[in-house]
């Protein structure tokens, strides 16, 4: 599934199994003006996000101890439109909460044109390359496919060419937007959320339209949410522990790793770090982004 199996279509590189959907969803989507699209490269916190924009949106509906989460993973409880086809989003209750990987010039244009909203999380690339390469190897490994070592990764992800790259345009093109119409798209950083996720839950919620309210501020409501969709509780849930996701590819454990800012240190040699940051400061710097890099 995984190796050589991208196509470059309209400027970015997709696994070839999933062009199918992204092309029907293009042609066919009608946007709700209520809908929340959560966007993401992968490996960038797209779990996290699921976790915990649904428990905001839904908060009024599940108490911590009846949210679906604890019985189902949140790409489960969350649709990503790559790996279902997209009319079953006309069954989901409103406001529709649906995620994707879609680069912004290839969105949908009734996601653009509707009042609908996007949140895009991105995640410091030094971490996002050696997340994604722990997650190759352990499909490949599965599948009993020949080992990919972290160079060959490295180069393949500097080129642009791996999972819905070339990731600086990817990331450029949705900051970009935030900046022009951050009523529309709220964009957040994985280590931001790491460092203060209460302060950015809250951003969230006024983003939604759902803001805490004071009583749900003093009642606890954020650190609730918060702890739920903590690694460390999401990773230990049963639920999580086993079984396979996507089409019977994934194993669900494999989306729980370690969720550290900084875990390139133990993966990255000095040269493939200069690399990498003479990248970001070249494609992503000219447009004010930055990184913290632990
Ligand atoms: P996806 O795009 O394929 O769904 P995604 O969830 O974006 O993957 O990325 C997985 C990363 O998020 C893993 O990072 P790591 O390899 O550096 O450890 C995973 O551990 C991390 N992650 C998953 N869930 C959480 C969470 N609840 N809190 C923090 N990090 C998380």
């Amino acid at each position: 599934l995984v190796r050589p199996v991208h196509r470059l279509y309209q400027n970015f590189w997709y696994p070839i199994p999933v062009l199918p959907n992204v092309i029907a969803f293009q042609r066919h989507f009608k946007a709700k003006d209520k809908d929340i699209v959560l966007v993401s490269q992968p490996k960038s916190g797209t779990t996290w996000l699921k976790a915990l924009a649904f428990s905001i949106i839904n908060r009024a509906h599940f108490g911590i101890s009846n949210t679906p989460l604890l019985t189902s993973n949140p790409h489960e409880v969350v649709p990503s439109i790559e790996h279902k086809l997209w009319p079953d989003l006309d069954g989901l209750a409103e406001p529709r909460l649906f995620a994707t990987h879609i680069p912004y010039p290839s969105l949908p244009e009734s996601i653009k044109l509707s009042d609908c909203r996007i949140i895009y999380i991105c995640r410091n690339p030094l971490d996002t390359v050696v997340s994604s390469w722990h997650f190759l190897v352990e499909t490949v490994r599965s599948e009993d496919q020949p080992d990919w070592s972290l160079e060959e990764h490295f180069e393949t992800f500097c080129q642009g060419q791996v999972l819905f790259g070339p990731f600086w345009d990817h990331i450029t093109g949705y900051w970009k937007e935030s900046l022009e119409r951050q009523h529309k798209v709220l964009f957040l950083k994985y280590e931001d959320l790491k460092e203060d996720t209460g302060g950015q839950l809250k951003k969230v919620a006024e983003f939604v339209g759902l803001p805490f309210t004071e009583e749900e501020e003093e009642g606890g409501v954020i650190d609730e949410i918060a702890n739920l969709c903590s690694l460390k509780t999401l990773k230990d849930l049963e639920v999580n522990k086993s079984g396979k996701l996507l089409d019977k590819i994934i194993e669900k454990r494999s989306f729980f790793r370690k969720g550290e800012v900084g875990d390139w240190v133990n993966h990255l040699t000095p040269s493939m770090v200069d690399r990498l940051n003479s990248i970001i400061q070249e494609k992503m710097r000219p447009f004010g982004l930055e990184f913290r890099m632990c």
